[in-house]
Formats: structure tokens, sequence, C-alpha cells
């Protein structure tokens, strides 16, 4: 089941996305958590609805993950076998696909110093063990992507920062991923992707860009030709000024763009994850990422990567406005895959200003405008 509409090849709701509670740093959850099963019987929901193809998640929006038991996954009997099969059950019987799995190391207090770099290398090594038994649960998904997210890779206080292996810690968590899937002989994934991110949760993450990450993989990776970039437009990338056709065309020429991470955002603020097209400003830049991609010629997953306002969380009804995020997502997608194709490029103009204007008259179908008196 595919979606094959304009560049894109299906569309992906992850877990994490769909389950978010609404806390902020002011303020707890607006929303009840909801169980992972609750969760994925809303993806299948919004699956068998016609809205989306696919799911991502993290080992931890799955299954708790309890240190003292890194293999549990791998015992038939184990509460965490259970409820994966169950949640693959509800997911397979909506023909959701699997595009990614993350390992979280993030939101455990184990990692509050990093998770591939922290400069403990028993935690290092703890790390590494989550990974392993993330790829194992990815595997038995038929993920097609492993995902590093950056997380709290990263500093604030750089006069201790480890400057001198920081970078190897990073080769090796990622060079471990690799050496993992071709011990074990894993054949779903496809690829695996590297998402950069300039700050938040830490004041400096280790690979805020694009650019950072696909220098990183060239320079440092076993299997470059496995990784990408999975950049998330406009949110991390805008929190660091940068521009998202600039982007998406940076990565196309390396042929590391692998999927988009999806969503809209207010340039130089934290991430505000707001659903696509949602908010102030981004219109422009989102269309135009679609109208670059397709010059370009790229075909791929777009993965939402947002969650809804935290004004719009109705704790009366945690389901129904679950579902209405996800509708308004995939809406949203449906509208910039419309303007985008609106949009010419110019062939003969008499100022940029005025090609950029033929160009927002196209999108906006506005036809011809008369401005004189
Ligand atoms: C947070 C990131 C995060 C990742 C996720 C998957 O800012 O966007 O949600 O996308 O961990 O790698
Ligand atoms: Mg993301």
């Amino acid at each position: 089941m595919d979606f094959n509409q304009g560049c894109v090849s299906y569309r992906s709701m992850p877990f994490w996305c769909v389950g978010s509670p609404l806390s902020d740093p002011f303020g707890g959850a607006v929303l009840d958590r909801i169980d992972s099963l609750e969760v994925a019987k809303l993806i299948a929901w919004a699956g068998k609805a016609g809205y989306v193809e696919a799911t991502s998640f993290h080992d931890d929006d799955l299954v708790p993950w309890n240190p003292e038991q890194p293999e549990d996954d791998l015992d038939p009997d184990s509460d965490v076998s259970k409820k994966l099969h169950a949640i693959k059950a509800v997911l397979d019987q909506a023909g959701i696909k699997f595009h990614a799995a993350t390992c979280s190391l993030h939101g455990n207090k184990i990692f509050r110093d990093g998770g591939l770099c922290n400069p403990d290398p028993a935690i290092r090594r703890l790390a590494a063990k989550k990974v392993e038994r993330t790829l194992r649960i990815g595997q038995f998904f038929g993920a097609k992507y492993y995902v590093y997210w950056v997380a709290r890779d990263g500093f604030e206080v750089p006069v201790i920062t480890k400057w001198g292996h920081v970078y190897d810690f990073l080769a090796d968590g990622l060079n471990h991923v690799t050496d993992y899937i071709a011990e074990k002989k894993m054949t779903n994934y496809i690829g695996a992707t590297i998402e950069p991110k300039p700050n938040e949760p830490r004041g400096q993450m280790f690979l805020p860009t694009s650019g950072h990450a696909a220098g990183f993989i060239f320079g440092r990776l076993k299997k470059p030709d496995f990784w990408g970039v999975n950049p998330e437009l406009l949110q991390h990338e805008s929190m660091a000024l940068m521009n998202a056709s600039m982007t998406v065309a940076y990565l196309c020429s390396m042929n590391k763009l692998k999927f988009l991470h999806f969503g809209s955002q207010i340039k130089a603020q934290f991430d505000n994850d707001f659903p696509p097209l949602i908010g102030p400003e981004g219109l422009k830049e989102t269309v135009m990422m679609f109208k670059t991609l397709n010059d370009i010629g790229w075909k791929g997953v777009i993965e939402y990567d947002c969650h809804m306002l935290r004004a719009e969380g109705n704790p009366e009804d945690d389901i129904a406005c679950r579902k209405q995020f996800i509708i308004n997502c995939v809406t949203a997608l449906s509208m910039v895959l419309k303007l985008a194709e609106r949009v010419e490029t110019p062939t003969g103009y008499t100022s940029q200003s005025s090609a950029d204007l033929l160009s927002i008259r196209q999108m906006c179908a506005l036809g011809d405008i008369d401005p004189r008196r």
C-alpha cells in the first residue's frame, strides 16, 4: 500500500507524535498518556481510513526498558515480547508498514549526559546494548531504517568536554549499528540515518546541521553508502537559520537524502514541532522545498515529526483530538503538494523579485494583478 503522489512514496506517522501528551518545560501533560497498544490502534485507524501508510517508533514508545534485562525481547514469554506481538498484529491487520526504528537515548535519566557520546564508558556500553535491542525490535517489525537522532549527545560546558574523543565515541556507536546488522544478518534494513539538530535538549548538539551529518558519514563511518540523513524540515534546520530548499538540494546532490521529517517552525526558536503549515510562518519555504524536490526528481518517504498545539489538546477526549491531529497533518501535506505543483520555474523574467512575485501568484492562483489605480 503506497501513497505515491508527487514526490511522496508513502506517509509515515510515528508513535511518539500520536502518543505525545503535550507536556512542555512549563507544564505537565495535557493529555493522558495512552498505552502503546492504544497508539497502535489509532495508527491502524489512520491506515484503514487512507491517511497514512507507515509508522516509526522509539523502543521506549512501545515497551519499557530495564537495563538489568537487556535481552528481554528474545524471551517469547516476556511481557515485552507479548506486547510487541500484540502491537504488530494490530498494525499488520491495517496494512501499516514499519518505516524506522530509533533507540531512545534521551528519555531515561541514565542518559542525561549523553548516549553514544557519554563520557562514562559503562554508560556507552549500556547505550550500545539498548541500540542492539532496538535493532532487534526493528527487525521483528521489518523496519526499513535505523535512525540515530543526536538527542543528548552534546554539551553545555566546553572546558570539560572530551573534545579529543567525542567524535570517536560517536563513530564507534554508529559503526556498531552496521556491525550488529551484519553480525545478525538482518535483511530488513535498507539504510540508516543521522537526524541532526542544533540544540535542545542539550545546549549544543554534536551534529547540529545536515552538513555536519553528511560530513561525518563520509569522513568517519565504515559504511557511508548505507548511511544517509533525515533532516527535520522546517524545524531543526530552521532553528539554525538554514533554508529548507538548500538543505534538501545539498543532501540530494550527495545522494544522502534518505527521507524527511516534516513539520513547521518559527525560525530561530526552540523546536516548535508544529504540524506542517501550522503557525505564523513557513508556508512559502515549505512549498518551495517541495518544488525543489520535484525539480530534482527526488521521491521518498515523508514522515511527520510534530505534535498538535498544546492549546488544542482536549483532555476530555484525548482520542478525538489525536485523530484530528493526524487528519490535519495529512491534509497539510496534500495542500503543499498541490501548491508546489502550481509553481513553474519562470523562463524569462524582468527581475528576480518579479519572478518571485509571479511564483506567489501561481501558488495562490491569483491570476494577473493590475496594481494601477
Ligand atoms: C526531536 C527529534 C526526534 C527524532 C526521533 C526519531 O527533536 O525530532 O523526535 O525525530 O527521536 O529519531
Ligand atoms: Mg525528528
